[in-house]
């Protein structure tokens, strides 16, 4: 692999950075949000309402605000994986890496050959984007892998550690939900050895970025006061809540 390059590049030299969640598949709302100025939006197939055919609508919208776009696949398979950055993803994030095993899949999956077994037919911007080739999507596409569970925790070294892992992405609430502890609880965790502090600790020693989903201004702090520096601080649905109940309420106000 050579220099890091687009994405990749400015997720390794950005000292933070800040992105959105996206959970509707409407490329004309993702349009709008990103022009808020995010870093990067990560469209999450898991557990958002948008599938495999939304991608490339989404991420042209995204990119056309001038924002990177991330994929947040609904699971660690080839296919899957595949598919987002066939559609243009800057890069992916991939669920519910527990070993070094499994994060070698991922990577592999989001590699084109000598590093990984990523299968050519990328299909937006790329055949009238002048010059692409394999080496130059290896440099460009990020691999994030998530650490959601303690046994991943247990593991966070040995998997910041495979070669072609960008970042560590840490999902707190399943992290809570394993540990059978709240999640606020979690995040405010400031013990030596908080599993979050483990996560940023792992990250800073293998030199690839901690990241995490806070959802809300005040998690995405919780989590930037800990370390990271990957931060989803928002979700689309969660602003456009806010914003209609604080339109609701200064109407009422004003007219009721
Ligand atoms: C988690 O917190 O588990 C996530 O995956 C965020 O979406
Ligand atoms: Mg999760």
């Amino acid at each position: 692999m050579s220099e890091a390059s687009g994405f990749r590049g400015r997720l390794s030299t950005a000292p933070t950075s800040i992105g959105l969640w996206s959970q509707f598949p409407d490329p004309q709302l993702l349009n709008a949000l990103a022009a808020g100025g995010f870093d990067w939006v990560c469209v999450d197939e898991q557990h958002g309402y948008a599938s495999a055919a939304d991608f490339s609508p989404l991420i042209g919208a995204a990119n056309a605000a001038g924002v990177d776009a991330l994929v947040r696949v609904a699971w660690n398979r080839e296919e899957i994986i595949g598919r987002a950055l066939d559609s243009g993803a800057a890069g992916v994030i991939v669920p519910m890496v527990e070993s070094p095993a499994d994060a070698e899949r991922a990577v592999a999956s989001s590699r084109y050959a000598p590093l990984g077994r990523r299968s050519w037919g990328p299909r937006r911007g790329v055949w009238g984007a002048g010059p692409h080739t394999a080496s130059e999507d290896n440099d460009s596409t990020a691999c994030l892998v998530m650490v959601e569970t303690p046994g991943a925790v247990e593991r966070v070294e040995e998997i910041a550690s495979v070669p072609g892992v960008d970042g560590i992405f840490v999902g707190p609430f399943d992290l809570s939900l394993a540990y059978g502890r709240p999640v606020d609880e979690l995040l405010s965790d400031a013990s030596a050895d908080s599993p979050l502090r483990r996560v940023v600790a792992a990250c800073a020693s293998r030199g690839v970025v901690a990241g995490a989903f806070g959802g809300s201004i005040e998690r995405a702090r919780l989590l930037f006061d800990v370390g990271f520096t990957m931060l989803a601080v928002a979700t689309d649905e969660e602003l456009i809540r806010a914003a209609a109940r604080a339109a609701v309420a200064e109407a009422s106000v004003s007219f009721r």
